[in-house]
C-alpha cells in the first residue's frame, strides 16, 4: 500500500500548479480526503486512475515509483511488442517495466497490455529456447521480472469494494505455469472485484474444499499443463457439481484446454483469453451472477 500524497506532490507528478489541483480534488475530479489538520491527501490509485481515465500524461511518474518517462512511450501495446521481447531476454527490468506501463498509463485494459504484448513476448522467449537461442535462465528470470510488474500493478489499482463479489482460484495438481494464474487475479481486480489468489499446483480435492470454505461468488481454474487429463477432468466435475450446489459461478481457460478438452470441463462460462474474463464479469455487474 502506498502512502497517501499531499497536494504538492501531486501537483508535481501532474506537471500542473497546486492551486488547480486543489480545485480538482475540491470538485471532485481527484479523490482526496483531508487530515486531521484539514490538509488534503490523495490515495496514488486515485491519480493512477485519473491519468489512465482521462489520457493525462505523468510528469513525473518517478515520484510514484514507477519508471521515470513511463506513460509517455507506445500507447498501442503491438508497437512495443519486440521490444519488449528483447528487454526480457536481456533481463532489462527497467525498459520493460516502462514498456508495459506505457500503454497501461495511457488507458489501455490490463489485460490488453498483457495479452497484446507481454503473453506474445514470452511466447517469444519459448521459441527462443526451443530453439537453443536462448538459455532457460533467461526465461525464468523473465517469469520473474513479469511477476513484479503484475505485483505492481497490483498496488496501483484501487482497493476493491468490501461488498465486491468475490472470486477465488488457482491450477490444479501438475501445472506449474505462474503466470497465467496471476494474471487472471488480477485482470478481476481490475474489473473490481475483491480476489484470492490460491496459488498454482493444487490438487482439485484441495480447491474444492476451498469453495465449501469460502463460498466465493465465482471460482476460476487456470489449465496451462494438463498431463493426467482424466483425473483432471474427473476432478473438476466434482469441483464444478459442488460449485453449482453453493451457488458459486465456475469459469475455466488456459492454454492446455484444447478442442478435445473443452466441451469436457463444464463450466458457467469459458471466456476466451483474459479481455473476454474481464468482458464476460463487467457484463455480469455485482448483483447478476449465475449460480
Ligand atoms: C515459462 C514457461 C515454462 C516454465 C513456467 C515457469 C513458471 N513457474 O511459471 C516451466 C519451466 C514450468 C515450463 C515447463 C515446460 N514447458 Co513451458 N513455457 C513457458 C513459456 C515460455 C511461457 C509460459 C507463460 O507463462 N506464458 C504466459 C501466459 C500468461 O500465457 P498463456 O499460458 O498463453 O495464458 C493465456 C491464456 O491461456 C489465458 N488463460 C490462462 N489461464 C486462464 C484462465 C482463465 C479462467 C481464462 C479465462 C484465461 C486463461 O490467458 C493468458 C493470457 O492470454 C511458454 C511459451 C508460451 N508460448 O507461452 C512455454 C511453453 C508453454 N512450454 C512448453 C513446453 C514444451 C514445456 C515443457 C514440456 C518443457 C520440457 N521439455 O520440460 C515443460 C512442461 C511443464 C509441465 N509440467 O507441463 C511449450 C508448450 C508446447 C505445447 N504446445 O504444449 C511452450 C509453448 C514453449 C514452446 N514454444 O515450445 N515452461
Amino acid at each position: 500500500m502506498h502512502p497517501p500524497l499531499t497536494t504538492r506532490q501531486v501537483a508535481f507528478v501532474l506537471g500542473i500548479s497546486e492551486a488547480s489541483l486543489k480545485r480538482w480534488c475540491d470538485r471532485g475530479v481527484l479523490p482526496s480526503a483531508r487530515t486531521v489538520g484539514g490538509h488534503r491527501r490523495l490515495p496514488v490509485h486515485g491519480v493512477v486512475e485519473f491519468a489512465r481515465s482521462r489520457g493525462f500524461p505523468l510528469a513525473h511518474p518517478e515520484v510514484l515509483g514507477l519508471p521515470p518517462q513511463a506513460g509517455r512511450g507506445h500507447a498501442v501495446v503491438d508497437r512495443g511488442r519486440l521490444d519488449l521481447r528483447r528487454a526480457l531476454l536481456a533481463g532489462d527490468e527497467e525498459v520493460f517495466r516502462r514498456l508495459a506501463f506505457d500503454p497501461w498509463l495511457a488507458g489501455q485494459p490490463l489485460a490488453e497490455v498483457l495479452e497484446r504484448g507481454v503473453v506474445p513476448a514470452l511466447d517469444g522467449l519459448g521459441l527462443d529456447v526451443l530453439h537453443g537461442v536462448a538459455e532457460i535462465y533467461q526465461e525464468r528470470r523473465a517469469i520473474e521480472i513479469c511477476l513484479r510488474f503484475l505485483h505492481e500493478v497490483r498496488g496501483l489499482l484501487p482497493p476493491p469494494a468490501d461488498d465486491a463479489p468475490l472470486a477465488i482460484g488457482g491450477s490444479a495438481e501438475h501445472d506449474p505455469y505462474l503466470l497465467p494464474a496471476a494474471m487472471v487475479d488480477l485482470c478481476l481486480r481490475e474489473a473490481g472485484w475483491r480476489t484470492q489468489a490460491l496459488g498454482i499446483g493444487i490438487p482439485l480435492s484441495s480447491l474444492c474444499a476451498a469453495v465449501e470454505a469460502v463460498r466465493p461468488d465465482l471460482f476460476w481454474l487456470s489449465v496451462s499443463a494438463a498431463p493426467d487429463r482424466e483425473a483432471l477432468v474427473a476432478g473438476w466435475a466434482e469441483l464444478q457439481e459442488r460449485a453449482v450446489a453453493l451457488g458459486t459461478a465456475t469459469v475455466v481457460g488456459g492454454r492446455a484446454l484444447d478442442a478435445a478438452l473443452r466441451p469436457r470441463m463444464a463450466a458457467t462460462a469459458m471466456p476466451i483469453g483474459l479481455s473476454g474474463l474481464q468482458a464476460w464479469v463487467r457484463e455480469l455487474g455485482p448483483s447478476r451472477i449465475p449460480g
